[in-house]
């Protein structure tokens, strides 16, 4: 419980206030008397809105859409009111001061879902699902945000976790009969810890995925001048963004731009070529820029055109796809991904490469968030060091200890454990039966 969870908490739960309408809400032991104390008669039956008028400070009225939710069937759990009256932050604050001066306290940042999560309303991904949605900017940020407030990674992580602490019961079971453990229940267990550790494994490997899809990467068009990249960029976008030249050294400055490359978005920048010194200030100030925009981009496209001849200085990045423009007037760089834009070949392929590197082609991108990620990661050391022990041949009591590890990491992602808080009784108990010197 947090340690205000007793007072009436009140605040606007539309964010901002100039929409039409604004929602307040309290929440609390006070929520319906407050209400009632505000709208002079008796609020609409539960769950249906009902007009009512609020009385304000001067004798006014605001009109109100009003309903209540009783605890425990509200979205904190306990007795909420939901006021939805005009919009125009002047008009909402007023409301607002007037519950406050009624008896509620204003709702710090979070504190709804905080007693949402205490009163067992919600579970901690399910509340970053919401925090998550509020702040989604791609297409894919706000699928998987659903997905977790709809409680499907928490519904994977604890079908992994009860099996795990299934394993660890039963190895527990047998700590005081150690001499009963025949190598077969060894081998069975050691099976059971693998397959669990290659579904964490696979989880870790499908977060990257999710990742990108949710964070929209930077691909970055560099290469030298005159290769075709800003003709790239255009062809890739399906519309004349960037400025085509056959004069080297046009594009100055970068241009970025949204691509979608079928369900998942990134931005595509097109930068100025890249040469030595243009000894043109202007042109040199475009070619400092690249070079930041390519330190900072999740894939570089370098683009050279087929009919040029030198080898240019390439730039040191991260991931890079090699990408030979102009392959109309021939192919000089045979590993690379051919394209001419001038003729359409080989574009298909490349926006293909790059669904495919966005994860967009991935049918189970992992959904958690980065939180979720380290307890999997750390859950997955666990069952890592139990199996190693296991096959040691080490004392079962450590075996069981790494996997209660494992249960407990598991069971931080969606903030509840069976387990309780793993402290220094537990520790206790285990190191307790160890012999003296041991
Ligand atoms: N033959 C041929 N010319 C191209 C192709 N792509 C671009 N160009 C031409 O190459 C020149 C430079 O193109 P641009 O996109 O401005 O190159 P950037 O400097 O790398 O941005 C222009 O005259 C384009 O029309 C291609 O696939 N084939
Ligand atoms: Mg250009």
């Amino acid at each position: 419980m947090s340690p205000q969870a007793g007072a009436t908490i009140v605040g606007v739960a539309t964010g901002s206030t100039d929409g039409g309408v604004a929602i307040i809400r309290l929440s609390g032991p006070q929520a319906l008397a407050i209400a009632r104390s505000k709208v002079g008669e008796k609020l609409p039956p539960p769950r249906y809105l009902g007009r009512r008028r609020l009385a304000l400070e001067g004798g006014t009225i605001e009109d109100a859409l009003v309903v209540q939710m009783p605890a425990p069937r509200s979205f904190t759990g306990e007795d909420v009111v939901e006021l939805h009256v005009h919009g125009g932050a002047r008009n909402v604050q007023e409301i607002v001061d007037a519950l406050l001066r009624a008896g509620a306290r204003a709702a710090g940042p979070g504190e709804f879902s905080r007693r949402a999560f205490d009163n067992g309303r919600l579970s901690l991904d399910q509340a970053e699902g919401i925090a998550a949605l509020v702040s989604a900017q791609t297409r894919a940020a706000v699928e998987q945000a659903r997905r977790l407030i709809a409680g499907e990674l928490a519904d994977e992580v604890e079908g992994i976790a009860s099996a795990v602490a299934e394993l660890r019961t039963e190895v527990e079971a047998n700590l005081d009969f150690v001499e009963d453990v025949g190598a077969g229940d060894e081998r069975r267990w050691a099976d059971e810890l693998a397959d669990h550790e290659r579904t964490l494994a696979g989880w870790l490997g499908r977060f990257e995925a999710g990742r990108r899809a949710r964070e929209r990467a930077r691909v970055v068009l560099a290469g030298p001048p005159n290769a075709g990249k800003s003709s790239l960029f255009n062809a890739l976008l399906g519309t004349a963004r960037a400025i085509v030249a056959a004069q080297p050294g046009t594009t100055r400055d970068y241009v970025e731009a949204g691509l979608d490359l079928g369900g998942v978005e990134v931005t595509l920048i097109d930068t100025a070529g890249l040469r030595g010194v243009a000894g043109d200030a202007v042109e040199d100030a475009g070619i400092e820029r690249s070079r930041e925009q390519i330190g900072g981009g999740d894939l570089i496209l370098w683009v050279e055109a087929a009919d040029a001849e030198d080898e240019p200085e390439r730039a040191q990045a991260g991931e890079v796809f090699f990408v030979e423009n102009k392959r109309d007037l021939g192919a000089r760089r045979a590993a690379w991904l051919g394209v001419s834009v001038a003729t359409g070949e080989g574009l298909d392929a490349l926006r293909r490469r790059l669904r495919e590197w966005s994860g967009g082609d991935r049918q189970e991108p992992w959904i958690g968030l980065a939180r979720h990620r380290d307890r999997v990661a750390e859950a997955n050391a666990a069952l890592n060091s139990a199996m190693t022990q296991l096959r040691g041949g080490e004392p079962l009591e450590l075996i069981a200890f790494e996997l209660a590890i494992a249960e407990r990491r598991l069971a931080e992602i969606s903030g509840r454990s069976a387990l309780g808080a793993l402290g220094e009784d537990v520790l206790g108990r285990i190191f307790s039966r160890f012999c003296i010197g041991k």
